[in-house]
């Protein structure tokens, strides 16, 4: 048993042992502070202590004393919430004994294995005075600890490596795509940088488009074509592929080709990958022979695959192994349909800085326009596309009687938000046997994205965004991706991968894996302050948004809490009704209330709902441009139960 009294003595002998050092002395400056509290790991804010400082120090002597840092120790340490949760597992509100704490696992934690190991590992690991560890007793400094740590994020940890089956075809894949990867700005001038693909390879991307025009002294380049954005290299950018393709997942990298080259430099193109990506690049199918549906990430581990159009059938390329095909070319026919939506087919890019022409006026049916257009293709880029091959979309009618496994095509948002608003199901069964790339419509000149998830939820593999330009569209797209261990490959859900599926977004009701969503919000920790604030102050509040089907989409917030950036409380509980739990992300929000009108960014985080652990956990927040706000968090209590 421990005893209390002793245990008071176990803290303050503790706490002075720590800080001994520094207070013999006397007085403490800032400096000395901060390197105290780094002492005693408990993360802290450097602009939150820095006012708290400020405000002990009333005799403004730039030094404080030992009680007054004590002072900022609680403010920036003790958690009100969490003392008060220590409390009611603790019946001598003193100290958590073994099995006050697999109680506490197993009950609010939702951890049903938990046991007296599990309770006496996390003693060892979190519990930072002696005498209670040497004891097995966890005081509230361990338990702070504790809930402080990865261990009780809100993020399954579980979900932090890849844990999904990898062995199945690629179209049963949601893939992290990015759309003009060379853009890190805007679609018009700005500059094309090879930071594009390596930053986003780093977070997982797996689809990168290459948009390919003919440089002079016969080097291709890479930029947008008819605009003013810079040029870069081909083979810079093929260099920097092959460095940063697989430092944040072993999983095949798509290059979908914009190929506008001349078929002399589309040979040039194809040496550079075959020299510089070697062993990586994928010249044939994985043992030679004809497949008859698509690999898997698992077989095509650390490979790069070449997407982009493809003289014949990939028969005739396997027939071909070995022969001398240099210098030889064919044409292959595209047939392009202008609707009234100026959807913008890439190979069919018009000069973007014209003003485009609509062919049909007032308010008559939208007239298509079609024409046969042939396009020269290097047979020895042409052998190179192997499971990617670019098709042009024409009807799902067509894709079923005509469309090969290894070919798939990609379309524009307008047209795709057209088919799964009017053919859901034919778009859903299409997805489960061919893979469908969607990019931004022509006219988001300023590099906005769409939202990706109306694509993702009829089953849309590659819903390419525009990675630099930051806001919910990528919250939702770096959220999503945060399962299966950021490999950039997510399994769809059983229902957009069986083959007689019935599925589509609309017609929902009744799915036997709805659940009931509560989310008890219970404070914030060391929040940015507002912008507006001169001090650390900030008038915080917390938005949870749904994303998923459209019975799903669902936002709730709570109130605000006045003047307190640093431990605000808001013991409010939000409740969802969650459809299709399988396609929803949750985003929680912080917002500075500036006034009644308008709210200011704090800071955000996103995550599919069934990454989330139940019970106590916190949420880190991320900054409008995804880095890290820590230790800035949000403290919640989670459930979710089918009905
Ligand atoms: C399908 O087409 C898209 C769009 O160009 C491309 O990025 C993707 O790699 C292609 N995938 C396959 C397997 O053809
Ligand atoms: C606790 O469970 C683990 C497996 O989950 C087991 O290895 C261990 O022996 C158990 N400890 C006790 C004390 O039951
Ligand atoms: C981009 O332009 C659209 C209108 O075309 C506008 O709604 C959007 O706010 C702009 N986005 C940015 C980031 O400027
Ligand atoms: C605060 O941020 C908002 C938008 O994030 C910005 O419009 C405003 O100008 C900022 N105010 C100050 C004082 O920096
Ligand atoms: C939140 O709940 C706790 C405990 O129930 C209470 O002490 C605290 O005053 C409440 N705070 C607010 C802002 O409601």
């Amino acid at each position: 048993m421990g005893l209390p009294v002793s245990l008071i003595s176990f803290f303050f002998t503790w706490f002075l042992s720590v800080i001994h050092d520094k207070f013999r002395k006397g007085r403490i400056n800032f400096e000395s502070t901060l390197e105290l509290l780094a002492k005693f790991d408990i993360p802290f804010d450097y602009v939150h202590v820095k006012y708290i400082f400020k405000a002990s120090d009333t005799l403004k002597t730039g030094h404080i004393g030992l009680e007054d840092f004590r002072g900022i120790y609680r403010a920036i340490a003790h958690r009100c919430e969490i003392h008060e949760l220590f409390k009611t597992h603790s019946p001598n509100n003193k100290i958590l004994q073994l099995q006050d704490l697999v109680a506490f696992l197993r009950n609010q934690q939702f951890q049903e294995n938990a046991n007296e190991t599990t309770a006496s590992d996390l003693i060892a690991k979190f519990e930072p005075i002696e005498e209670a560890k040497r004891n097995r007793e966890m005081t509230f400094e361990g338990f702070l600890r504790y809930m402080s740590s990865d261990d009780c994020t809100l993020f399954k940890n579980e979900h932090r490596t890849v844990y999904q089956d990898m062995t199945r075809p690629l179209c049963d894949y949601f893939i992290s795509s990015s759309h003009n990867t060379y853009l890190i700005s805007d679609q018009l001038i700005g500059p094309s940088h090879l930071w594009g693909y390596a930053s986003a390879l780093m977070k997982g991307c797996r689809c990168l488009e290459i948009d390919c025009w003919d440089g002079s002294n016969g080097e291709p380049v890479v930029y947008h074509g008819h605009t003013l954005t810079s040029k870069i290299s081909f083979k810079t950018v093929i260099q920097v592929i092959h460095k940063y393709a697989f430092l944040a997942s072993d999983y095949p990298v798509v290059l979908s080709l914009e190929n506008h080259c001349s078929p002399k430099q589309q040979e040039v193109m194809a040496d550079y990958m075959k020299s510089i990506l070697g062993d990586r690049l994928v010249t044939s199918t994985i043992d030679g022979t004809m497949p008859t549906e698509l690999p898997s990430p698992e077989a095509l581990k650390f490979k790069i695959m070449i997407k982009n159009k493809k003289l014949g059938t990939l028969e005739e390329t396997l027939g071909r192994v070995g022969t001398d095909i240099h210098g030889q070319t064919g044409e292959v026919e595209e047939v392009q349909t202008t609707d009234d939506e100026l959807d913008d087919e890439p190979s069919a890019k018009e000069p973007l800085l014209k003003k485009r022409r609509v062919s049909w006026k007032g308010a008559g049916p939208p007239r298509k326009k079609q024409k046969i257009k042939k396009v020269k293709i290097a047979l020895a880029l042409s052998e190179l596309v192997i499971y990617c091959k670019s098709r042009k979309f024409i009807s799902f009618e067509d894709s079923r009687e005509n469309q090969k496994f290894y070919e798939n095509h990609s379309m524009s948002e307008l047209k795709a938000r057209k088919m799964a608003k009017t053919l859901a199901a034919e778009f859903v069964q299409h997805n489960v046997r061919f893979l469908s790339r969607i990019y931004p419509k022509g006219t988001r000149t300023n590099s906005s994205n769409y939202n990706p998830q109306e694509f993702w939820n009829v089953g849309c593999q590659l819903v390419a965004l525009n990675f630099q330009t930051p806001g919910v569209q990528m919250d939702l797209q770096n959220g999503k991706f945060l399962d299966n261990g950021g490999s950039g490959y997510v399994l769809k859900p059983e229902f957009l991968r069986c083959r007689n599926t019935q599925f589509t977004p609309y017609s929902i009701s009744g799915n036997q894996h709805a659940v009931v969503l509560t989310i008890k919000l219970i404070s914030g920790h060391q929040l940015p302050p507002s912008n507006l604030s001169r001090t650390n102050k900030a008038d915080p509040l917390v938005i949870i948004e749904i994303h998923g089907v459209t019975e799903d989409q669902a936002k709730q917030q709570t109130c605000v809490v006045k003047g307190n950036a640093l431990c605000p409380r808001w013991n409010e509980t939000l409740t969802f009704q969650v459809q299709v739990p399988e396609l929803a992300l949750v985003r929680f929000v912080v917002e500075d209330q500036l006034s009644l009108a308008s709210n200011d960014f704090l800071g955000q985080y996103t995550l599919p709902l069934l990454s989330m652990n139940k019970g106590y956990r916190h949420i880190p927040l991320l900054s409008k441009l995804g880095v890290s706000l820590s230790p800035a968090s949000l403290f919640v209590h989670v459930t979710y139960f089918q009905q």
